[in-house]
């Protein structure tokens, strides 16, 4: 059914839209009015099957009765509670059952709206508890180059994407970033973790030397970086990093907002490689995207450091209006329940295999350099057209989504990371659209 012509806004120019090309959507804007399952409905009735998982958050699949009615009788029934100093039982709830999928050694969760709030939250944690042990010394944060870590000032500090930091002034002082893992020479259209680059590690090691191990807090990755055109980690590589910051005293933030909740096959990306972190934040998959929510998950190690001091003071100085909002639990609890019940996260790993090879199947099309991929989660590089970087990414999203998938498109990387519900026949049918529009431009 195609949009009513009574709900088309009559002005789209109120509405300053996020990352959005704005003068370009507002000439031929892309809306979608529904969706079902793997599919989104656009505003001229025609079906986009969803190849990312909205913004890599739709992990569970869209319109799940659950999730909706959970969310509808919370609003009836406790529509808000105050989150400071008063809360309401599905936000221990929630927190527990995080916690119950949550790698060995992670016990508490703090709850947030989104992943950069996370990723803030997280490094502030990451400065204060060193300081509440009397390491108030230790207040630099590394981050790693074309790293992602949301768009707040702590998360572009330590992010690694220039256009997402160069127009906005000094940042935060006291970061250094790693270098990235992108070996193109040596790992390009590796399956899955790439042999080389283990040694990449070895930054962190430099970056202690230069300005002393003792006053480094923490150093942020993601597992798998994904925002910037999906790098999977060398093998070896996340385990060194463990390492080295043990030898410090270095908190080691793993940011899994796109890797938390079953995208590569385990609750969590710490699980499926087995590197232990001390802190994971996380968003997207928490409520299927259906509900903003974040949490930074962390171990006790770093909470119980904060309980001392007389009970009835206030531990930690941060939160927000809607941590924790009982909405946005009753949705978070649902979407567990559909992972569980489902089996969704070993259905990722199941599938997995299969779609590597349909992903690979693509590495003789026209303008392909790379093909990466792990878990439920690939990307396909394609060589940028001369003088004009990006132009051939943004044109293969446009056309992709006129053909009927909706992708990523980051740079000239098109990324693709389908809900966790996705069939292998959903699968041939995203790597078919996808070929086809490779192939004929
Ligand atoms: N950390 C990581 C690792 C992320 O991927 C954030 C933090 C920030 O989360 P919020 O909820 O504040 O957006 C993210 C989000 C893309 C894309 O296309 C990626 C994200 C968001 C939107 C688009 O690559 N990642
Ligand atoms: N700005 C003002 C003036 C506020 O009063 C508040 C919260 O009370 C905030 C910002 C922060 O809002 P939030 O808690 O939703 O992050």
């Amino acid at each position: 059914m195609a949009l009513d012509q009574q709900q088309w806004p009559n002005d789209l120019s109120a509405f300053w839209m996020p990352f959005t090309a704005n003068r370009q959507f507002k000439k031929s804007p892309r809306m979608f009015v529904s969706a079902d399952g793997m599919f989104y409905r656009t505003s001229d009735g025609r079906d986009v099957l969803d190849g990312s998982a909205g913004l890599w958050c739709c992990n569970a699949g869209h319109n799940r009765p659950k999730i909706v009615e959970a969310i509808q009788q919370q609003v009836a029934e406790l529509d808000y509670a105050p989150a400071f100093q008063i809360s309401h039982p599905k936000s221990f709830q929630l927190a527990n059952q995080i916690i119950d999928i949550a790698p060995e050694g992670i016990d508490h969760v703090f709850f947030t709206n989104s992943g950069s709030e996370s990723v803030d939250s997280a490094l502030k944690i990451a400065i204060a508890y060193h300081r509440a042990r009397g390491e108030g010394q230790r207040t630099r944060l590394v981050g790693r180059e074309r790293g992602y870590h949301g768009v707040n000032f702590g998360g572009i500090s330590v992010g690694g994407i220039v256009n997402n930091r160069r127009v906005f002034g000094s940042l935060l002082t006291g970061v250094d970033h790693l270098r990235h893992t992108h070996l193109p020479d040596r790992n390009a259209f590796s399956r899955g973790c790439p042999q080389h680059g283990a040694e990449l590690a070895e930054d962190l090691e430099r970056i202690a030397a230069l300005h002393g191990g003792e006053t480094i807090a923490a150093v942020i990755i993601e597992p798998v970086a994904g925002s910037t055109g999906v790098l999977v980690p060398p093998v070896g590589y996340l385990e060194r990093i463990r390492e080295i910051c043990d030898k410090h005293g270095i908190l080691l933030i793993f940011d899994e907002v796109i890797t938390g909740f079953g995208r590569l096959g385990e609750p969590f990306a710490a699980q499926r490689f087995g590197v232990s972190p001390d802190m994971i934040t996380c968003a997207k998959g928490l409520t299927s995207g259906v509900i903003p929510m974040g949490a930074v998950l962390s171990s006790a190690k770093i909470h119980d450091a904060f309980m001392t001091g007389p009970e009835y003071l206030i531990e930690l100085f941060h939160g927000y209006t809607y941590s924790a909002n009982p909405v946005a639990c009753a949705a978070g609890i649902a979407t567990l329940e559909i992972y569980r019940e489902e089996g969704l996260f070993e259905k990722a790993k199941a599938l997995a295999p299969y779609w590597e090879d349909a992903l690979h199947s693509l590495r003789d099309h026209p303008g392909v350099i790379d093909i990466r991929n792990i878990g439920m989660v690939g990307a396909v590089e394609l060589e940028p057209f001369e003088g004009a970087p990006t132009k051939r990414g943004f044109e293969t999203f446009l056309n992709s989504y006129e053909a009927g998938l909706l992708t990523r498109v980051t740079g000239d990387v098109i990324a693709l990371s389908p809900p966790l519900i996705a069939e292998r026949s959903h699968i041939d049918q995203i790597i078919g659209i996808f070929g086809g529009v490779l192939r004929s431009a």
